[in-house]
């Protein structure tokens, strides 16, 4: 009998001790050529927006990522960390509700993520692993960086899929301030320098602005009165 409870203390101090396998992150090659962003939300609570874009590296190892945050809170202060999170933000845009980090070789949060030796840290430290942002490092109100990660995957289904998750931003003092969840992005989506304008692109890429140029073309075609309605007037008129 005190042999069985020994033994049953025993597993359940395995059971409860021992962390899960903690692995290095292999590195990823064969991506295909897909690209995903996430973009910070629209909230009252905070001026920080920003878009994350990651895309496939050209050699297919590994992704590029192209970030861009702006309009930094003046009530927080830096250095400000980023990190893919493990689950998607709901629609009231809350982002404690998207957990924890993107973590799924187990690295856990006790060791600091050493930007030397990235395979060793949370898959979705991103700023662990390619730098914090500091007041330094924001020109014009912009932080802006591109880096490579290797140990990120574009394939859905891999360990390392980060494309169906979210990102979050930290103050300093990690509160979490703003985040958005990671969307494919159509191939075909042209780029915005390249695109012919035909009218004034009201929602693509309100880069700097808190108050991007809000329905134009409604606005526009509100104050013209189109035939059919100049008809029915002048029905209206005669009848
Ligand atoms: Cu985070």
């Amino acid at each position: 009998m005190f042999l069985a409870v020994n033994l049953l203390v025993a597993l359940l101090l395995t059971l409860t001790i021992a962390p899960s396998h903690a692995q290095d992150a292999p590195e990823v090659d064969g991506n295909p050529n897909l690209t995903y962003n996430a973009r910070l939300g629209n909230k009252d609570t905070t001026t920080l927006r920003g878009v994350l874009t990651i895309t496939a590296a050209p050699d297919g190892v590994g992704v590029e990522v192209h970030v861009d945050f702006w309009d930094f809170p003046t009530e927080y202060s830096g250095p400000y960390a980023y990190h893919i999170h493990k689950a998607r933000v709901p629609d009231d845009g809350n982002c404690t509700a998207t957990l924890g980090h993107f973590d799924p070789y187990n690295r856990g949060m006790t060791t600091k993520c050493d930007d030397s030796a990235p395979e060793t840290c949370q898959l979705g430290d991103l700023s662990g692993k390619h730098g914090y942002i500091t007041a330094a490092n924001i020109t014009g109100n912009h932080y802006r960086c591109n880096y490579t990660d290797d140990y990120l995957s574009t394939k859905r289904g891999d360990t390392a899929f980060f494309g169906n998750l979210s990102l979050v931003v930290h103050a300093g003092n990690d509160t979490r301030l703003n985040c958005g969840n990671f969307n494919s992005v159509p191939a075909s989506t042209p780029t915005p320098a390249s695109t012919p304008t035909q009218q004034p692109s009201a929602s693509l890429y309100p880069v700097g602005t808190s108050s991007p140029p809000l329905f134009i073309g409604a606005a526009s075609s509100l104050g013209r009165t189109s035939p059919a309605a100049m008809l029915m007037a002048l029905a209206a008129f005669f009848l």
